[in-house]
């Protein structure tokens, strides 16, 4: 008897922690996506816009060589090779402009490497 009731509490725990599952990846894949395309010495595009606290997957791919993406109002960054997308998930909570630019050297130009988040109200 003792195990019909283990088994059927199992089952229900299995359920939810997969309905919860299925959620969190609804969640993201109902997030929009913007792609970015980072190359010597430009991000395209170099502007992007977002809504204030909605959560976005900016979509990072290198073309040409390593590149670095830093948010630093954000705190993130991340390392972009080429031939592997990376997806960084951003909320910017505040309106206004958030610089993004490139970390990792690249050659000359390297410093002009940069963008922009219009983080609208
Ligand atoms: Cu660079």
């Amino acid at each position: 008897m003792k195990i019909k009731y283990l088994i059927a509490t199992l089952f229900i725990l299995t359920a939810i922690a997969s309905n919860t599952y299925a959620a969190t990846a609804a969640n993201e894949a109902d997030m929009p996506v913007l792609h970015i395309q980072a190359s010597r010495f430009v991000f395209t595009p170099s502007q992007i816009s977002v809504k204030t606290g909605q959560t976005v997957l900016l979509e990072i791919e290198a073309l040409d060589r390593q590149h670095g993406f830093s948010i630093p109002e954000l705190g993130v960054r991340v390392d972009v090779i080429p031939g592997q997308k990376v997806v960084l998930k951003i909320t910017p909570t505040k309106s206004g402009r958030l610089v993004f630019y490139c970390d990792i050297f690249c050659g000359s130009g390297h410093e002009q490497m940069a963008g922009e988040i219009v983080v609208e109200s």
